[in-house]
C-alpha cells in the first residue's frame, strides 16, 4: 500500500522505508507537493498531529507524520519540539529569521550547553535521576486515516551526550546520532547498524507499535 510520510526529511523516509518495507512510502516531494505546514504546536504529538492532518487534507489517503527530536535532561528536555531548529543557548527555539545552521555546528552547541548546566550544578531531577548526561529522542507518530480517524504512537530511545566533540563517531543515520552514546553497545548511534538502530531507536518502536494496528485494520 501506498503510505504518505508528512515530512520534508529525507532521513526519516529512509527509516520508515526500512521498518515498512511491504508498503511505499512517499513523501509530498516525490509528487512535487508543496509543504511545509506551520509546526505550531507545544508538544511532540501536536506538530505530529498537524503535519498529518495537513499532508492527509491534501491527498486524501493514509498518511504518517513524525514529529521527533533530542531530550536533554540537564537542559529540562531541551531542545525537544525544536531539535531541527536549535540553534545554540541563544536561539533555543530557532534563529528568528527562520534559518538553521549546520547539523555539526548544532552538534558543538547541544554538547557545551550540557557540559556548561554540569558545570553550574542545580540540574534538573531527572538528570540525577539518569545520570547528568543523560538524554533521550522521542518520536511521536500519527496514523491518521480519515476525518476525525486517527491512530498514535510516542515512544523513546535513551542515551546519553558524548563530552567532547572530538568524540563524535559513526556516520550511520542523521541528526544527532554521532553525538548520542550508548553504554550498553560501547558505540554512538551513528556507530549501529541501520538495522541495529530501527531495532531500538525511538522511531523504530513506534512504527512497530503502528505496523500492529495497520495490519489489523487490513488497510
Ligand atoms: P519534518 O518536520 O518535515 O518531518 P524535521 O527534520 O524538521 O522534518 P522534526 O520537526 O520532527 O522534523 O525534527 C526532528 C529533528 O530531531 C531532526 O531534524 C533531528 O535534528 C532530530 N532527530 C529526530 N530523530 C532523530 C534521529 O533518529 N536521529 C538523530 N536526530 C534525530
Amino acid at each position: 500500500m501506498k503510505i504518505y510520510l508528512a515530512t520534508g526529511n529525507k532521513n526519516k523516509k529512509r527509516e520508515m522505508q526500512q521498518l515498512l518495507p511491504e508498503h511505499e512510502i512517499l513523501i509530498p516531494s516525490d509528487e512535487g507537493i508543496y509543504f511545509d505546514p506551520d509546526e505550531t504546536g507545544i508538544t511532540f504529538y501536536e506538530n505530529s498531529l498537524i503535519k498529518a492532518k495537513a499532508l492527509y487534507d491534501i491527498v486524501h489517503k493514509p498518511v504518517i507524520a513524525d514529529d521527533s527530536g533530542i531530550c536533554v535532561d540537564a537542559l529540562g528536555g531541551a531542545p525537544g519540539i525544536y531539535s531541527s531548529r536549535y540553534a545554540g543557548p541563544d536561539f533555543m527555539k530557532g534563529k528568528p529569521d527562520g534559518t538553521k545552521i549546520p547539523q555539526e555546528e548544532q552538534n558543538v552547541f547541544l554538547i557545551n550547553q550540557l557540559n556548561e548546566a554540569v558545570k553550574k550544578g542545580q540540574l534538573p531531577e531527572a538528570a540525577y535521576l539518569h545520570g547528568k548526561r543523560s538524554c533521550h529522542y522521542t518520536c511521536a507518530m500519527v496514523l491518521y486515516l480519515g476525518t476525525d480517524r486517527l491512530y498514535v504512537c510516542q515512544e523513546t530511545f535513551e542515551g546519553t551526550l558524548i563530552e567532547d566533540i572530538s568524540k563524535k563517531a559513526g556516520d550511520g543515520g542523521f541528526g544527532y546520532d554521532p553525538i548520542v552514546f550508548l553504554p550498553e553497545f560501547n558505540k554512538t548511534v551513528a556507530q549501529l547498524s541501520a538495522d541495529e538502530k530501527n531495532g531500538i531507536s525511538h522511531r523504530g518502536k513506534a512504527t512497530k507499535q503502528l505496523k500492529k494496528i495497520i495490519d489489523s485494520l487490513n488497510i
